[in-house]
C-alpha cells in the first residue's frame, strides 16, 4: 500500500518515522487507530518481520485486524502491567499537546491504552496542528441507555458555556447510529474554539451516561509531525 495524496504522504512520514524514533527491542506498545497510526502499525509489522521483538495492544478492532494482517504480535492490557509507549493519531493537537481525538470513533480504548503507557506520542500531519482546539467536532462517547437524556445534559452544559447543541453521530451511508467498539453511541459537539480544554474535559466526564470524551489533555508527551516530502519533526 502506498500513500497517494500529499496529506497521506505526510501521515505516512509521521507514522513510519515513529518506528525508528521510538521503538526498541522488547517494548510493549499501544497501537493507535486511524490512518496515520495505521502507517505506524504497517511499518512496525515490517520491522517485526526483520527480527524486531515487540508486542502490541490495539486501540480498536480495526487496528487489531491490521496488526494481525501485518504480523505484529498482540497482547491485552489484562496480561501486562504497563506499556512502554503508545503511538496514536489525533484529529487536532495544539502547541501544548492537548488533542481532539475520536473522529474515527475509537476514543475510549485509545484513552485507556494511553493511560496505561509510560509515554504517548501523537503522529500527525501538519494540518492537525492548531493554535486553538475546536474546529474539529469533539466526540463524546455515551452509553445507549437514555442517551437522549445524556445528550440533553451535555447540551445544557454546552449552552451555559456559550456553545451550540451537539448531535448524535449517524452513518452518512445509511443514517444509522454509529456504534463504537464498546457498543456505545457518539455525540459530536461543534465548539469551533475551546476556551478551556482541561476544564471542559473534566465537566463533560462528570455527566452521568458520558463514558469518555475526545479532549485528551495532558496525555501526549511528544508529537511527530510529518510532511509530504517524507520529512518529519519531533516536538
Ligand atoms: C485516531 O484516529 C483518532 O483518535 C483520531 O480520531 C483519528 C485520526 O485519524 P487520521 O490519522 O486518519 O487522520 O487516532
Amino acid at each position: 500500500m502506498q500513500p497517494r495524496t500529499d496529506q497521506e504522504k505526510a501521515k505516512w512520514a509521521a507514522g513510519t518515522a515513529a518506528v525508528h524514533a521510538y521503538v526498541r527491542d522488547g517494548m510493549k506498545i499501544g497501537l493507535g487507530s486511524g490512518t496515520t497510526a495505521h502507517w505506524f502499525v504497517r511499518a512496525l509489522g515490517a520491522a517485526v518481520s526483520e527480527g524486531l521483538d515487540v508486542v502490541g495492544v490495539p486501540t480498536s478492532t480495526g487496528t487489531r485486524d491490521l496488526a494481525i494482517e501485518v504480523g505484529v504480535p498482540l497482547t491485552m492490557l489484562a496480561e501486562v502491567d504497563r506499556l512502554d509507549i503508545t503511538i496514536d493519531g489525533a484529529d487536532e493537537i495544539d502547541h501544548d499537546g492537548a488533542m481532539i481525538k475520536g473522529g474515527g470513533g475509537c476514543l475510549l480504548w485509545e484513552r485507556i491504552v494511553a493511560d496505561a503507557s509510560d509515554k504517548m506520542v501523537a503522529v500527525v500531519d501538519g494540518t492537525k496542528v492548531v493554535d486553538t482546539l475546536g474546529a474539529f467536532p469533539l466526540p463524546i462517547e455515551v452509553i445507549p441507555f437514555a442517551w437522549e437524556s445524556t445528550q440533553r445534559s451535555i447540551a445544557r452544559l454546552l449552552t451555559r458555556l456559550g456553545y451550540p447543541e451537539p448531535d448524535l453521530r449517524l452513518r452518512t451511508s445509511n443514517g444509522e447510529t454509529v456504534i463504537t467498539d464498546s457498543g456505545n453511541y457518539l455525540i459530536d459537539a461543534h465548539l469551533q474554539a475551546i476556551k478551556d480544554p482541561i476544564a471542559l474535559d473534566g465537566r463533560l466526564n462528570w455527566i452521568p451516561g458520558v463514558v469518555e470524551n475526545g479532549l485528551f489533555t495532558g496525555v501526549a508527551d511528544e508529537m511527530i509531525i510529518g510532511s509530504a516530502s517524507g520529512e518529519y519533526e519531533i516536538r
